[in-house]
C-alpha cells in the first residue's frame, strides 16, 4: 500500500526485517532451550497459568459423569480436575507427564502410588457419595476433586 516508487527500497527492508525476526526467534527458541534444560521448576512455571486458565475455562465441560472413569496427568494438572463417579467405580490414572505423579485422596482414601511417566494406574472410588480432594504426593501443589455420588 506504499506509494510505488518505494517499492524496491521497501522490499528490501522487509527482508532485512524478516531476517532479522528470524534471528531473534531463532535466539528466543535456543534460550527457551537451554533454560528448560535448567531445572523443570521453570518449566511448571508456565504451565500452571494455563491450568488456572484451563480450569475456569472449562470447568464444567471437564466435569463428567461416565462408567469408564479416567483422570489424565500432563503438564502437572490432573484433567479433569473435578469428575464425578459412581460409588466403587474404578478409576484409570493415566500419567502423560514426563516425570512421576501420584494421585492420592486427601484423607486417604484412595492413593495410586507413584505412577512413572508414561504409565497409568487404577484405584477404586470411594463407595460413600461425597467430595472427595485429593493431590500429588510428590508435587502438592497438584490438586483435583473426585466426587462420588
Ligand atoms: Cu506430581
Amino acid at each position: 500500500m506504499l506509494a510505488a516508487h518505494t517499492d524496491r527500497s521497501g522490499a528490501t527492508t522487509a527482508a532485512r526485517l524478516r531476517l532479522a525476526f528470524g534471528a531473534l526467534l531463532l535466539t528466543l527458541a535456543v534460550s527457551a532451550c537451554s533454560s528448560s534444560s535448567s531445572g523443570s521448576g521453570t518449566a511448571s512455571a508456565t504451565p500452571s497459568i494455563s491450568a488456572a486458565a484451563s480450569a475456569s475455562g472449562s470447568s464444567a465441560a471437564a466435569s463428567s459423569t461416565s462408567a469408564a472413569a479416567q483422570i489424565s496427568i500432563k503438564n502437572f494438572l490432573f484433567s479433569p480436575v473435578t469428575l464425578t463417579v459412581q460409588p466403587g467405580a474404578t478409576v484409570t490414572v493415566v500419567n502423560n507427564d514426563s516425570t512421576a505423579h501420584t494421585l492420592t485422596a486427601s484423607d486417604k482414601s484412595f492413593d495410586t502410588g507413584a505412577i512413572d511417566a508414561g504409565k497409568s494406574a487404577t484405584f477404586t472410588a470411594p463407595t460413600k457419595p461425597g467430595s472427595y480432594p485429593y493431590s500429588c504426593s510428590i508435587h502438592p501443589f497438584m490438586h483435583g476433586t473426585l466426587t462420588v455420588s
